[in-house]
Order: structure tokens, then C-alpha cells, then sequence
């Protein structure tokens, strides 16, 4: 089977998140070789090289910080992902902070649209990233990528295009430990697909994943894929601001990776919050590309998925 074409497009964001670091994301995940990985694994693979932010002038009020640079490149990778998307590419986002997926999520919101389809966005990260500008306590907007594109209220001048909103029902939430209290309400106002830890824990990585997918498969839709470094344990991946305990296995991760992409659903991915500053010789920077790798296919044995 020919496989597809995967741009990696590089979002040297850093103004996001509550430390700075993530602006080296790109350069590390480049560093271990994450395009001829993927092309070993059978991909095309075209490095689109970093996006440059645009100038923009905004002021969210709050606690918010560093919007101009965030919105400089939510507007970039939302043009570029709209472009990638139109030439039958596969984009991966280097990231970066997850501020990032203010650009990339409705990117892919509006190629779906577009072609009448519904996106669904797997969100593989400790926190849900659900607070608006006036819930959030530390300002932090990598902590506001999914209000914003979910359609909250609060952030207008991000980009200059009306966001086509993810419809929250259609947005799974997996791997979270630490909620914050007002994003928590909105969580269950808006009826998000939150998989908090103990829901991993009682019922297994594979059936909850299954759901997930089995809902994408139902509505023919596209499925956007956030991988935040902290999803998983600190003791696999301490490169990463803000580690909490509790965080998935090396194991629990790769099957994830690995169900997504035997269900050939995934159109879009962000690789991101790596902070190269904090790594223990480039452990993190590994995990984030071999977990690429189970994601595209690389295999321990092969055998047809009916027989696990
Ligand atoms: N919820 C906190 C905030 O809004 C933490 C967000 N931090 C993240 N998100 N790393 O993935 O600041
Ligand atoms: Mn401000
Ligand atoms: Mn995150
Ligand atoms: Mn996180």
C-alpha cells in the first residue's frame, strides 16, 4: 500500500507556556531524526522548516500573557495547516508550546469543513487546556488552546478568521490528573470526553481509545491528535515544564499510538511542550519521536489486529 505524503511543520512557540524552552521543541525533534524515521517507515516525507509568527497586537486582559507572540503563530499555522491540508498532506507540528493548537486545531476545523466533514480532537496531555482568559489563574495560554477552539468566549483578535468551532462533545480528553476548578465546571457544561486517570485505571487504555475511534469511524470524520509531553510519566519524559505524577506508562503510551494507527483516522498531529532545557540527555526528545513512529506504523511483530 503506497503511503501518504507528511509535511513537518515547525512552531517554535515558547510564550505559552510558564516556562520558557519549548522554543527548542523543533530543533531537538529534528535533531533525532523524527523525518527519516518516518521515512524509513515508507512515509514522504517534506520538512516545511519553522513558521515565522506574524506581528499582531492584542491584549486579552487578565492574567494573560504573551498573546501577541501566540497569536502571531496561531495565525501562521493556521494558514500553513489550511495549506498543507489542501495538498493532501498529513502535518505533523513541532512544537513548541500547546498554544500552538490554536492555529493547527482550527486548520484542520476549516479543512473539514470544507469537505462537510466533523473534526475530532484526542487530546493525550495531563491538563485539558480548557480555561479562558478570565478562568485562568496563571494566564498561561498554552493552558486556553482548546476553549479557544472549542469556541469560548474571550479571544477575539487571535485570528482574524471566525474559528469554526470544534463542537466539545467531539473533543476526548485523555490521560488528565490536574484540573483546575472553573475549567472543570466548563468541562461538564460543555459535555467534554474527559478520560481522567482513574477512568484509565479502572477500565484500560484500549477500550477507552476503542470508543474514541469507534466514535470518529461513526461520523466519518477528520481526527486531529494533541500529544503534550506531560501526558506521560515524568520518569519517561521529565522535558516538559510542568511534570505531574501519575502519567501514562511507556506501555500505556505506545498502545495508544499504535491503535491510532491501525485505525487509519488520523489526519493531523501536534508533537508538543518538549523542553529540551530540562531533558536528561535527550530522553524525552526519543519518546516523543518513537511514539511518532508507533503512530505511523512501526510494529514489534506483525500480526493483523483482529488477532490481539
Ligand atoms: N491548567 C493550568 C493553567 O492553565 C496548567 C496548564 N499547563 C499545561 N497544560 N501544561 O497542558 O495554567
Ligand atoms: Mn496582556
Ligand atoms: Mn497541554
Ligand atoms: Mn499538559
Amino acid at each position: 500500500m503506497a503511503k501518504g505524503s507528511i509535511a513537518l511543520i515547525g512552531a517554535p512557540v515558547d510564550g505559552g507556556a510558564g516556562m520558557s524552552g519549548c522554543i527548542m521543541g523543533p530543533a531537538a525533534l529534528r535533531v533525532a531524526n523524527i523525518g527519516g524515521a518516518l521515512g524509513n517507515l515508507g512515509y514522504q516525507v517534506e520538512d516545511w522548516g519553522n513558521v515565522t509568527p506574524e506581528k499582531v497586537e492584542l491584549n486579552l486582559g487578565g492574567a494573560t500573557h504573551h498573546e501577541n507572540e501566540v497569536a502571531g503563530f496561531a495565525r501562521s499555522l493556521y494558514k500553513t495547516g489550511v495549506d498543507a491540508f489542501s495538498k493532501d498532506f498529513l502535518p505533523i507540528f513541532l512544537g513548541g508550546d500547546h498554544s500552538l493548537s490554536m492555529g493547527t486545531v482550527t486548520a484542520a476545523a476549516r479543512h473539514a469543513a470544507a469537505k462537510g466533514k466533523k473534526l475530532h480532537v484526542l487530546w493525550l496531555d495531563a491538563h485539558p487546556d480548557f480555561n479562558r482568559p478570565d478562568t485562568s489563574h496563571s494566564g498561561n495560554m498554552h493552558g486556553m488552546s482548546a476553549a479557544f477552539f472549542c469556541g469560548e468566549d474571550g479571544f477575539d483578535g487571535v485570528l482574524e478568521q471566525k474559528v469554526e468551532p470544534v463542537d466539545p462533545r467531539n473533543f476526548h480528553v485523555f490521560g488528565v490528573r490536574s484540573i483546575d476548578q472553573k475549567e472543570g465546571e466548563l468541562l461538564h457544561e460543555r459535555g467534554v470526553n474527559v478520560m481522567d486517570m482513574r477512568h484509565i485505571d479502572e477500565k484500560g487504555v484500549a477500550s477507552l481509545i476503542r470508543s474514541v475511534l469507534e466514535a470518529v469511524q461513526r461520523d466519518d470524520a477528520m481526527l486531529h491528535v494533541s500529544l503534550d509531553v506531560d501526558f506521560l510519566d515524568p520518569v519517561y519524559a521529565p522535558g516538559v515544564g510542568t511534570t505531574v505524577p501519575g502519567g501514562a506508562t511507556y506501555r500505556e503510551a505506545h498502545l495508544v499510538m499504535e491503535m491510532i494507527c491501525d485505525s487509519g483516522l488520523m489526519t493531523s498531529l501536534d508533537l508538543v511542550e518538549l523542553n529540551p532545557y530540562l531533558d536528561e540527555r535527550g530522553k524525552s526528545t526519543r519518546m516523543l519521536v518513537n511514539l511518532t513512529e508507533s503512530g505511523f506504523g512501526r510494529r514489534v511483530f506483525d500480526r493483523p489486529t483482529s488477532e490481539y
